[in-house]
């Protein structure tokens, strides 16, 4: 019975979030459009990266969806311009620039949004008056972009914020800590296209069912394993790593407490390792080194998102100082180091740290 109910009944993100909003009959109808933008832009960009091609680049081109002798939408591309897309004399965009475009004139058009962060623009958007909103969106349009050429998984990340002053908004309202965010989430472009979202009440995933357009939940409450098998890292860097990094890996591969080594997965993109850990267990770092004292992953709209959605599943999500959620990023732009994942491999970092000092 259950099995025929989901497919009769189909439990969109929408009618999802829908649902979760009716406890905020105030906010229900803004964050459902702003959410149903943000989720237009993750199927723009799965359906590009899935043009079914020798390269997932190959038919990328401006021309498969802009005409540039007319500068007119084709017919079957996604209507979102107010304004042309491309400058002229440029014939390709690469994906990640493209998807950035996208999401920013999503994001504009809802009419939801003040403030946007991307890690594909140095400065913040600040959207003008008259569309502006009380949502505040940081986000990732295109991460992992070693794995693009190669037909990898990659995904986007977001946070969002609620904006104490849509008038005047400032930078302060998105130098927050991760811990003040409203809802964050990813999309992983992978054999299937997964959108994995918390609203601060649990964590849930929805499939993109091709033949309808629509996410549809497939992993609802996500909860991940108290403790893992999988440790994720580039070990490329270890000749750089402190000690509590270097110590905990070395354990990772030569437990002392008469346990099974864990297997080592690390794809080199932060969704898909991220997700991976999410349902399996584990975890995922990316630790400061001699070289990169913060590390690589960007606080904003790498770190803070899935540290969120960490939390919300039950697991942890640690800089090798503090919780990451109570970071206060300085910067739009600025690094931190992570380690996050299941919540007692989370606290053999947290311990080998505060043995440290
Ligand atoms: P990007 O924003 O240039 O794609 O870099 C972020 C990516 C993450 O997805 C991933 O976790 C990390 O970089 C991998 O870095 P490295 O290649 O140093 O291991
Ligand atoms: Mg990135």
């Amino acid at each position: 019975h259950a099995a025929e109910a989901n497919r009769t009944d189909l439990m969109t993100i929408t009618r999802f979030v829908l649902n979760e909003q009716s406890k905020y009959p105030e906010s229900r109808g803004d964050f459902t459009i702003l959410l149903s933008n943000i989720v237009l832009g993750c199927k723009f960009v799965c359906t590009a990266v899935n043009k079914p091609l020798g390269s997932p680049l190959q038919d990328l081109t401006t021309k498969s969806y802009f005409d540039h002798s007319t500068r007119q939408v084709l017919p079957n591309s996604l209507d979102l311009l107010e304004r042309p897309m491309f400058r002229q004399g440029e014939e390709q965009k690469k994906l990640d620039v493209l998807s950035n475009d996208v999401f920013v004139k999503a994001l504009i058009s809802s009419g939801r949004t003040c403030i946007l962060v991307s890690e594909e623009d140095e400065l913040a958007t600040f959207v003008e008056p008259s569309k502006r909103g009380r949502y505040a969106v940081v986000f990732d349009p295109l991460d992992g972009s070693s794995n693009i050429d190669c037909g990898v998984s990659i995904g986007t990340i977001f946070g969002i914020y609620m904006v104490k002053d849509s008038i005047e908004p400032t930078l302060d309202e998105v130098l927050q800590p991760g811990k003040n965010m409203l809802a964050a989430g990813y999309c992983m472009y992978g054999s299937s296209c997964t959108f994995v979202l918390s609203t601060g009440a649990g964590v849930n995933g929805f499939t993109l069912d091709p033949s309808l357009g629509e996410f549809i939940l497939t992993h609802p409450d996500i909860k991940i394993p108290k403790k893992g098998k999988i440790y994720s890292v580039n070990e490329g860097n270890a000749k750089n790593w402190d000690g509590p990094t270097a110590k905990y890996v070395e354990r990772c591969k030569f437990p002392k407490d008469g346990s099974s080594p864990k297997s080592l997965r690390y794809i080199g993109s932060m969704v898909a390792d991220v997700h991976r850990t999410l349902l399996y267990g584990g975890i995922f770092l990316y630790p400061a080194d001699k070289k990169s004292p913060n590390g690589k992953l960007r606080v904003l709209y790498e770190v803070f998102p899935m540290s969120f959605l960490m939390e919300q599943a039950g697991g942890q999500a640690f800089t090798g100082k503090q919780r990451a959620l109570d970071l206060v990023p300085n910067d739009i732009h600025e690094r931190s180091p992570i380690f996050l994942g299941s919540y007692e491999d989370v606290e053999e970092v947290k311990a080998l740290y505060a043995a440290e000092d």
